[in-house]
């Protein structure tokens, strides 16, 4: 049975508008976001709509806001397939003339009409209650649209997987949607699963310790001297893989992470979090949150176009060193960041100049490094005349209250900028030189948050 037998009807249906909107066509225009999840998002879209015959090009993003919305209304298009992002300008895109369909899985900035018209599609978990910030990312939505428009696209449920790991949904077990394309590539045999780690399963584990930005060790991540001892500490060789070693060691290096994590005061529920399923895909000779890490480096670091050859050609020579330059650039700047953070009553923030690190810099953050009752806060002061925000929970914090999607949204907006996201992960944007009132105000917001 067809895993598209098991969705909300709703949604079926709205795939199958989808797949007849962009059939009609024999070019399509892709609009993505740049992190891992909108760049194998696209990745998958593309190579749907090769595979029919049809001309794609593709334009990614790293925000979609006012000045990138004028940017597509200039745009030459017949058709249009937005994914990871779109839901907060449903009026705006309907309103174009072209053909247009709209997978993503971010919340509206209000509960809005969806327009309705022939030659527009919007689908969003959130339409048919399904949480689209944990249980369904964006290429989890271009995968369902894949294989309505070709059950042979199948294939591609790697990508789909990546997308779910860069949104970190995977955190904690994948659930509803995301369990459903997961069970299916298992069944497949299009991904192998090894259990209880903290990292891929096809790096050696040195490398993963080198390389990986989280889980992040204070002193150790990233400087070979010490990871080398740890390594030998827990008498692992240093080509080993999880792959090529027995049950007891994978699960002793789990153990000796997890002690050296709470000597760091890393909370238990974020320990157990850290440790996992991965799954290794044959087709991209890679774990799938390695894939992810590589699709998300060359995003971040303006390399789309390596990330879809690589996508294509299942080449990843190019792709990987750039992936790799950016994560060395991330783990150089984790502990400078940390050291600088600041901290106020109700949050804790930083300041950085590199564009596209400061949401993967909270993110080791409030998770490994900083105080855990706070989310982290990462300012992007560069020589634009906005300033970049990115914002990082953790599923404790929610729990007290925490909702970063409406802080941004609301904060942002007060400044005259805009924001928005999900509840645990959140950006936005603000004018130069409102940074001093934008945190006083969030710290205020975020403390109400809490309070109520
Ligand atoms: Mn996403």
């Amino acid at each position: 049975m067809s895993i598209l037998e098991s969705l909300p009807a709703g949604m079926a249906d709205g795939l199958r508008r989808s797949a007849d909107i962009v059939s009609k066509h024999d070019s399509v225009r892709i609009i993505s976001h740049y992190d891992s999840d909108g760049i194998s998002s696209a990745a998958i879209v593309r190579e749907a709509l090769r595979r029919l015959g049809k001309r794609t090009e593709t334009t990614i993003f790293p925000t979609l806001s006012l000045e990138q919305i004028a940017v597509v209304g200039t745009m030459d298009a017949e058709c249009v397939v937005m994914t990871d992002l779109g839901t907060s300008f449903l009026e705006t895109l309907a309103r174009r003339d072209w053909d247009i369909v709209i997978l993503d899985h971010h919340k509206p900035k209000e509960e809005s009409d969806v327009p309705v018209r022939s030659g527009f599609a919007f689908v969003n978990p959130l339409l048919y209650g399904i949480d689209g910030s944990k249980n369904a990312c964006g290429s989890a939505m271009a995968y369902l649209f894949a294989i309505t428009l070709d059950p042979s696209n199948s294939d591609l449920v790697p990508l789909a997987i990546a997308g779910m790991y860069g949104d970190k949904q995977h955190l904690g077990g994948f659930q509803s949607i995301d369990r459903l394309i997961v069970d299916d590539a298992l069944a497949s045999g299009a991904v192998r699963k090894v259990e209880n780690l903290a990292y891929p399963s096809g790096m050696t584990f040195y490398q993963a310790m080198m390389s990986c930005p989280e889980p992040y060790f204070k002193g150790t991540t990233g400087q070979a001297d010490k990871v080398n001892r740890f390594i030998k500490s827990c008498e692992i060789g240093m080509a080993a893989t999880p792959l090529t070693v027995d049950r007891q060691t994978i699960d002793r290096f789990a153990e000796e992470l997890a002690a050296r994590m709470r000597r760091n005061g890393v909370t238990e529920a974020i320990i157990k979090e850290t440790f996992g399923d991965r799954y290794y895909s044959d087709r991209y000779q890679m774990d799938i949150s390695e894939l992810s890490s590589v699709l998300d480096g060359c995003g971040r670091s303006g390399s789309y176009d390596k990330a879809f050859n690589a996508c294509d050609t299942l080449d990843f020579t190019e792709a990987s060193i750039d992936a790799q330059a950016y994560s060395d650039r991330l783990i150089a700047a984790i502990e400078p960041a940390f050291g600088s953070m600041v901290e106020l009553k109700n949050i804790q923030y930083f300041v950085i100049n590199e564009q596209g690190m400061a949401g993967n810099i909270a993110s080791a953050i409030v998770r490994y490094l900083g105080n855990p009752e706070k989310p982290v806060i990462g300012l992007t002061v560069s020589g634009k005349e906005i300033t970049d925000i990115s914002s990082r929970g953790t599923p404790y914090q929610i729990g007290k209250g925490l909702n970063l999607s409406e802080a941004m949204r609301e904060v942002c907006g007060d400044m005259g900028g805009q924001g928005g996201g999900h509840v645990i992960a959140s950006g936005g944007i603000i004018p130069r030189g409102s940074e001093d009132a934008f945190l006083k105000a969030l710290d205020d917001f975020i403390g109400h948050q809490f309070a109520r």
